[in-house]
């Protein structure tokens, strides 16, 4: 058993353990709470205890986030975009670099395309890029904001033909019509000359890789604008600030009790 007076959580803890893990994990704590004493006593089979030691530690600091404040959008015209995915009687790709938010892109609902893969845009930027920051924003289709597009997977190549792992992305929730919404900001790589938007889940609950394999056009995603941005400013957060701040306040309230 291991014990600790948790200064975040202003009460002590209490850490059991099964014998077979052959450690604790005193977990939710911040480098800006200071040594923690912790007291180890161990049991027998039986239950009795040993006498106790005690032992210190820091906490690491808590991962500094980022959010982005400002971008600055990359033109993007309808003859740098292309799609595994064109739904043949509606939605043509040109929609969604003509500034229109009432038409939209819509991809294979019929069921013509290849069974195994995603649906895509790939976006070719012409030219190889230094490595910077980027998002990826759109506005949902006009009455359809329910099963726009929440996850995808984006990953970068710099001949169209061989491509980076891919990393995910989750886009804001679409509230309204013609509202941009992005995801996270990702990074980069230099010398990248294309980027491949890969749809993997809708807003409506639509696992698009579990339907993989699948025929029907149920795969489909849609569009009224897509956008590329890079990004310009960031705003940093230190969770260690937020945490000192509610230490202090446990501080002064023990200190009245
Ligand atoms: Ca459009």
């Amino acid at each position: 058993m291991v014990s600790y007076f948790d200064p975040i959580l202003n009460h002590k803890v209490l850490l059991g353990g099964k014998p077979e893990q052959g450690s604790v994990v005193a977990s939710g704590l911040a480098e800006c709470a200071g040594t923690i004493d912790f007291t180890v006593t161990s049991y027998s089979s039986t239950g009795d205890a040993s006498a106790s030691m005690t032992t210190s530690a820091v906490s690491r600091h808590m991962a500094m986030t980022y959010t982005t404040k400002a971008w600055k959008d990359i033109p993007l015209s309808a003859d740098q975009l292309s799609t595994n995915a064109q739904e043949e009687s509606e939605g043509p790709i040109e929609n969604l670099t003509d500034g229109d938010l009432g038409n939209y892109f819509h991809s294979d609902w019929h069921g013509w395309v290849d069974v195994n893969q995603l649906h895509n845009i790939i976006i070719d930027l012409k030219n190889g890029v230094t490595a910077q920051d980027m998002i990826l924003g759109y506005a949902p289709r006009p009455g359809k904001e329910g099963d726009s597009v929440k996850d995808a997977r984006v990953s970068f190549s710099k001949d169209g033909n061989s491509w980076s792992a891919p990393i995910s992305v989750t886009f804001d929730m679409p509230k309204e019509s013609g509202v941009r919404v992005n995801c996270e900001y990702f990074s980069v790589p230099a010398g990248t000359r294309y980027i491949r938007l890969e749809p993997t889940s809708r807003y409506d609950g639509t696992d698009l890789i579990s339907l993989l394999g699948t025929g029907g056009g149920d795969r489909y995603f849609h569009m009224a604008e897509l956008w590329l941005s890079q990004v310009t400013e960031y705003n940093e957060h230190d969770p260690e600030i937020a945490i000192m701040e509610i230490i202090e306040n446990n501080k002064k309230a023990n200190a009245t009790k």
